[in-house]
């Protein structure tokens, strides 16, 4: 008779695949299943991997309930039916990272995590930054980039890991030297019941941390039960933490740098800065390593990007910004008195909360929007404009321009009603600004 397989994996993603690869390192050969009927990734998993079981259409229980151990990939939630039935029943359900951290648990390797609503791959850039500029062994992914079982093969004796509330929900041990929750607001409630479940699973990070790093003005974010805490802030700092001081960045009383010494728009990127810096610090990166990696870092692609300049008219992209807070923080940020913002924004909302953004918008001139949630957003300030695409929002924006104002894309919106992603969302309004101006 043919024996049932001990591990499962689900999805057959770049996660799925990491899973595999190192399962098969550790002498297991695992079946992966994906409940879509033609999974993007089945040609390259057959490729890669021609001795393992596939399974596509569907999630197999009666395989899952014969399983010891199933594997998700983050994409997949816990609650899904047959995952739920299979735990309920006894079958060990993890994730890439539970793996990850039991594989280094014998090691002396230290691990830095990341998590929070947003600024997570631009802090863990920046940590990672530091730290290879302090000269130290680092391995820099997880969310971001590398998944973190590929990470392994580098060999690291620091992993800087940006870890999503997907991930979380199915970590458990994963024991980090500094880990930070950088801040929460309303994201991917499509996924979780309540604001707080998902607002508890992202904080689930700091029980399994030696050094929590905190953000001080945002409480939401604040362990259940501080431990080894170190705050960042745009405040004057207490001592020993990380905050402000008449344009300065400081820890305590000692100045670093002067924060229009870095390269990256916004003053949330100051916060970015103040944070990486915390943890670093705690991972042993001394000073000037810190400095010169915050003054080189430009900040991320389709992060509040500086893209163009014409006639006066400043146009960034910060098509990143996929929930509510992160335009909080772009409009914030980059607000001045010397032009105004003009908002392109729209795209699927994931059944967030909306309503924080009424206030910024009060100091936008006007809110353009398209996309599945257009007419949710424009309910939100009568000074809004509904167009079909992203060609029709950078012409009225450009007609809406004076000199000095800005043209931001910061959509509030996951991109996936329109575009594949993100990137192809910003190269596209990136485009479109181009051709505007005549150039290709
Ligand atoms: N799948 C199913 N059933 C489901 C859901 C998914 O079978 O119910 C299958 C899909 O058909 C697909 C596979 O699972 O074949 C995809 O798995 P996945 O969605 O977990 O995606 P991966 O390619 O493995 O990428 C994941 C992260 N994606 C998500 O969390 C949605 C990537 O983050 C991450 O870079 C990668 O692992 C490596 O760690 C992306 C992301 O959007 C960038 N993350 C979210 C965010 O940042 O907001 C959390
Ligand atoms: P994440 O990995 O958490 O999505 P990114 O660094 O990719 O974070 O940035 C995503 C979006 O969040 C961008 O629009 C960026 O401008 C914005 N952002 C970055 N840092 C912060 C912060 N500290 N607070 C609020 N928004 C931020």
């Amino acid at each position: 008779m043919k024996q049932p397989h001990t591990h499962i994996v689900l999805g057959m993603g770049a996660t799925g695949l990491s899973i595999v690869r190192y399962l098969l390192k550790q002498g297991i050969t695992p079946c992966v299943m994906d409940n879509r009927a033609i999974p993007p990734g089945l040609e390259a998993l057959m490729e890669e991997f021609p001795t393992v079981g596939v399974v596509v259409g569907k999630f197999d229980q009666n395989m899952l309930l014969e399983a010891n151990q199933i594997i998700i990939s983050p994409g997949v939630a816990a609650s899904t039916p047959e995952v739920k039935t299979a735990r309920e029943l006894g079958v060990e359900v993890i994730g890439d990272i539970e793996l990850f951290a039991q594989a280094i648990a014998s090691t002396q390797a230290e691990v830095i995590g990341i998590t929070g609503s947003n600024g997570k791959s631009t802090v863990t850039t920046l940590v990672g930054d530091m730290a290879k500029r302090s000269g130290i062994n680092v391995a820099v992914g997880g969310n971001l980039g590398t998944p973190a079982l590929d990470l392994l093969e580098q060999e690291a004796d620091l992993y800087v890991l940006e870890l999503s509330s997907f991930q979380l929900e199915t970590t458990k041990s994963l024991n980090c030297l500094a880990a930070t929750c950088l801040n929460i607001s309303h994201d991917h409630m499509d996924r979780y019941l309540t604001f707080d479940s998902y607002r508890q699973t992202k904080l689930k990070l700091f029980e399994q941390t030696q050094h929590q790093v905190i953000n001080r003005k945002d409480f939401q974010a604040h362990p259940l039960e501080p431990n080894n805490v170190i705050s960042f802030g745009l405040d004057k700092p207490k001592q020993g933490q990380w905050g402000v001081v008449d344009g300065v960045l400081c820890q305590g009383d000692e100045s670093i740098m002067r924060a229009n010494e870095a390269s990256a728009l916004g003053r949330h990127n100051q916060e970015n800065i103040l944070a990486a810096m915390a943890l670093a610090q705690i991972a042993g990166v001394k000073k000037p390593a810190m400095i010169e990696a915050a003054c080189q870092f430009v900040g991320l692609s389709h992060r509040c990007e500086k893209i163009a300049q014409y006639e006066g008219i400043t146009f960034i992209d910060d098509s990143k910004a996929t929930n509510v807070g992160a335009v909080v923080a772009a409009v914030d940020g980059l607000h001045n008195d010397e032009g105004n913002i003009i908002l392109i924004a729209g795209g699927d909302s994931k059944k967030a909360d909306l309503y924080p953004l009424k206030a910024p918008l009060e100091r936008v001139k006007v809110m353009i929007v398209f996309g599945q949630d257009a007419e949710a957003m424009a309910k939100l300030t009568e000074k809004h404009k509904i167009v079909e695409n992203m060609g029709q929002a950078v012409s009225y924006a450009i007609e809406q321009a004076e000199n000095k104002d800005i043209v931001l894309l910061s959509p509030a919106c996951a991109s996936t009603d329109m575009y594949t992603n993100f990137v192809e969302r910003g190269n596209d309004f990136q485009q479109k600004v181009r051709e505007y101006y005549g150039e290709h």
